[in-house]
């Protein structure tokens, strides 16, 4: 069901991805699994009633969803040896069921006679018979789920043995007054709990790091495979750094900020050398998404993480155990990779990353942008003075000032706490006075290099929104 699930994903253009992640937020796989139930359901039943009309008909529908299953897990990367018989145990334990079911209905004479004594009456038989088949099946549909659940317990168990190194180069200490108490406004560093989690991953991949090694391939000197182990005892860096979704819209909140413990990218580039024409880095996870990376911004100064570490822990399962990318100042979709398994040292003219057939850009810096999180919209405040509050970002570049305008009026600058780096957002503060009345305020940032974030809007797609975020307060 999930390979079913991860096809149509893979199918759907940005566009419904968009509405089914803007409908559904981040529960937006837990909607597609449900709707994916639904349809079953419907099968079922639909072959049970064709099947009594003619016979053949309903396994010939079983028969063709299991044929679609098993094409879909085979179009999986993640293929694993226990996922091939799956769909064709499933198709077959549902045709035997179906016939077994129909013959039973055949049966099911209206009942004449005493029933003899000290046995149970057909019907009552017959009842016991399907109810006995129908958990058989629960049965059967339960170990497989538990399977899973064990091979899950057994990362998480290996993940929390696991103690991560001191950084040989540590993070900077955040800055006093970087973090703003204000009612409302979320913390400077996001808890994991918190975290936004975007991934094409309907079952999150399982990666034993005993078992994990990168390769770095293509147009390198020399090819490279690491280890865990290997990766571990390298001097380790530890940076603040904010990242993105590129589905993050206006206002939005597919963004947050961590403390990133890992390996700098460059190093291990270095050791495997890139040829002079090389531009780009195809990063690989486990389950054979990819991701194109400029291969100046894995280069450069900006630290881009071989990232082991989160907020002080191995990296959650769901977050990329155990090694991901962390790349500042691009969206996560040509940057992020959980779960890699692979660096392809490649030409933007040769490859590409996941979503960029898709219909989303080759590049994906992300867009100077900036949130009001205090007041929420739409709310009802006393008049006086109003604390207004929220957070902005441009991730390498950092930011200069961040303003308010209401109702359309002059821009007001707002007070900005101090960044823990251009990495990372920051957070600003403004009390506005405001008599009783409707008001519309609007907030802009400016980045370091004097460039204001874009005021037309822009949707998401191809390459990040733009415009204003927009808070309507009643003012009583
Ligand atoms: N393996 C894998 N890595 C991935 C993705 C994915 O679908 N598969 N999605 C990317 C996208 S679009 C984003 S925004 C970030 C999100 O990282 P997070 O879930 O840790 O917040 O992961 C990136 N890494
Ligand atoms: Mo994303």
């Amino acid at each position: 069901m999930t390979a079913v699930g991860g096809a149509v994903i893979d199918a759907v253009p940005p566009g419904v991805k968009e509405w089914v992640i803007s409908l559904f937020g981040t529960a937006d796989k837990v909607a597609l699994l449900a709707g994916m139930a639904l349809v079953i359901a419907a099968l079922a039943a639909l072959s049970g009633v064709v099947e009594l009309r003619r016979r053949f008909a309903g396994v010939a529908i079983i028969a063709v969803f299991g044929v679609v299953g098993l094409v879909a897990v085979l179009g999986r990367a993640e293929l694993t040896a226990y996922a091939i018989p799956v769909p064709l145990l499933v198709a077959v334990a549902g045709i035997s069921l179906l016939r077994w079911l129909i013959r039973r209905l055949g049966e099911w004479q209206p009942v004449t006679g005493q029933p003899v004594p000290g046995q149970p009456a057909p019907a009552r038989r017959r009842f016991l018979q399907i109810l006995g088949g129908t958990a058989a099946v629960a049965v059967l549909a339960g170990l497989l789920a538990s399977m899973l659940r064990g091979a899950a317990a057994a990362v998480t168990e290996v993940r929390s043995k696991l103690s991560l190194p001191a950084a040989a180069s540590p993070a900077a200490p955040v800055p006093a007054g970087a973090e703003i108490r204000l009612d409302g406004l979320g913390p400077l560093v996001t808890p994991d709990r918190d975290f936004y989690r975007i991934d094409t991953a309907l079952r999150v991949p399982l990666v034993d790091p005993e078992q994990w090694t990168l390769k770095v391939t293509g147009l390198v000197e020399r090819e490279i495979e690491l280890d865990f182990a290997t990766l571990l005892a390298k001097p380790l860096t530890e940076r603040y750094v904010t990242i993105a979704c590129v589905s993050n819209e206006v206002g939005g909140d597919l963004i947050g900020n961590a403390r990133w413990l890992g390996w700098p990218v460059r190093e291990l580039l270095a050791l495997a050398g890139p040829r002079p024409e090389a531009d780009m880095v195809l990063s690989r996870s486990t389950d054979g998404w990819t991701a194109g990376t400029p291969l100046e911004a894995l280069t450069d100064s900006r630290d881009a993480l071989l990232a082991v570490g989160m907020n002080g822990e191995p990296l959650p399962l769901e977050h990329g155990f155990p090694v991901r990318l962390i790349v500042s100042g691009l969206y996560g979709y040509v940057s992020a990779t959980k779960w890699v398994t692979e660096l392809k040292v490649t030409r933007f003219a040769d490859d590409a990353g996941y979503w960029t057939p898709r219909g989303w850009s080759e590049r994906g810096p992300i867009k100077t942008s900036s949130r009001i999180d205090v007041p929420r919209d739409g709310r009802n405040v006393a008049a006086g003075k109003v604390a207004f509050g929220g957070v902005a970002w441009a991730q390498h570049t950092g930011i200069a000032k961040v303003e308010l305008r209401v109702n359309g009026g002059p821009w007001q600058q707002a007070g900005l706490a101090p960044g823990i780096s251009r990495d990372t957002w920051y957070q600003w503060k403004l009390a506005l006075d405001l008599a009783p009345g409707q008001y519309e305020v609007q907030v802009r940032a400016t980045d370091l290099g004097g460039v204001p974030q874009v005021e037309d809007r822009a949707p998401v797609a191809p390459s990040g929104a733009t415009g204003y975020h927009t808070v309507r307060v009643s003012v009583k």
